[in-house]
């Protein structure tokens, strides 16, 4: 019987495990452990890293994996780059499931830079009023720049960095257009700062920065080596029963 490794943290990756639990797949979701209350999962979950690609390699041999999915989000380069010669070392089939990249559309008015250090550039040097929609990780770039008012938003209470001005808005995805709309209005926002994300989860804020017509710094996803790649849960499906990559 075929195991199947999926590496998660993404709406993706959940509605993935959903349909492996409905098949009656043996499966495992692994989450890095960094927010406090993941989702709970309709297959047996593991946390915490695997120690780099020996340790990810090493659990695959010893778990006996057959199969390695990484559903992980597009900005969790490492882990995907870890994947990939994780799965050559241990040789199992490896496939991603991603989403696609979001696109400018009309109305829109996006900046597209490639990290959050170019974010910041972007901002410009007058303070401004800045929703920066990034989390956690990355928040300590925009320190350099502590005339702007932030508004922040994270998974998990925690304390924000070195930011004089902000206010911590703590909530989890998915969002909704409503939502975003009053967050953006009550706090008097006049730019966007997001990572390119794609998928539903995280696009509701893009749709009320266009509606409002406010201005969007876009981060660009970071370099992962490729792979093979697919965008729905379907495509996986017919990789694992019929090896066949339809890929994005
Ligand atoms: C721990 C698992 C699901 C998956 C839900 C998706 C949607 C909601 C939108 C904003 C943007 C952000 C952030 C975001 C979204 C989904 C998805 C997505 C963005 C959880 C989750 C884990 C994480 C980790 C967390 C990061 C942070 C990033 C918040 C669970 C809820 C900003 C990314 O405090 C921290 O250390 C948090 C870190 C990585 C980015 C950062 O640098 O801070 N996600 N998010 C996963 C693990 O431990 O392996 O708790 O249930 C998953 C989801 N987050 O099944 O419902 O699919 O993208 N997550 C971004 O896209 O910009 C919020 O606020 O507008
Ligand atoms: P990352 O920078 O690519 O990975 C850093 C280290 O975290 C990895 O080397 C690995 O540690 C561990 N790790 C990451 N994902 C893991 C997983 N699913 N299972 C076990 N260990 C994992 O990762 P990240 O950007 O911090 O993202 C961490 C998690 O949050 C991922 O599951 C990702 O899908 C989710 N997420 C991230 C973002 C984001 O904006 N980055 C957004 C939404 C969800 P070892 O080397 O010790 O194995």
């Amino acid at each position: 019987m075929r195991h199947i490794l999926l590496l998660g943290g993404t709406t993706e990756a959940s509605a993935l495990a959903t349909v492996l639990a409905a098949r009656g797949e043996r499966a495992v979701l692994s989450y890095a452990g960094r927010t406090e209350h993941p989702r709970a999962q309709a297959i047996p979950i593991r946390i915490g890293g695997f120690g780099g690609v020996e340790g990810l390699a090493h659990y695959i041999t010893r778990e006996g994996v057959t199969h390695l999915v990484d559903a992980t989000h597009p900005f969790a380069a490492r882990i995907s780059a870890n994947a990939i010669a994780a799965a050559a070392l241990a040789n199992v089939p490896l496939l991603a499931l991603t989403r696609p990249e979001w696109v400018e559309g009309a109305g829109d008015r996006w900046t597209r830079v490639a990290d959050s250090e170019q974010a910041v550039a972007a901002l410009g040097t007058d303070p401004a009023r800045v929703f920066l929609a990034l989390g956690r990780q990355t928040i300590g770039d925009f320190a350099s720049a502590p005339q702007h008012f932030y508004l922040l938003r994270f998974v998990d209470a925690a304390e924000p960095p070195a930011l004089p001005h902000h206010h911590l808005a703590v909530d989890r995805g998915p969002f909704t257009l409503a939502g975003e709309l009053a967050l953006l209005r009550d706090h008097r926002i006049a730019v966007v700062v997001a990572k390119n994300a794609g998928g539903s989860g995280a696009r509701a804020k893009l749709d009320a920065a266009r509606e409002l017509g406010l201005p969007v710094v876009m981060i660009d996803r970071p370099f992962i080596p490729p792979r093979a790649q697919v965008s729905s849960v379907v495509a996986v499906l017919d990789w694992l029963d019929h090896g066949v990559v339809r890929g994005v």
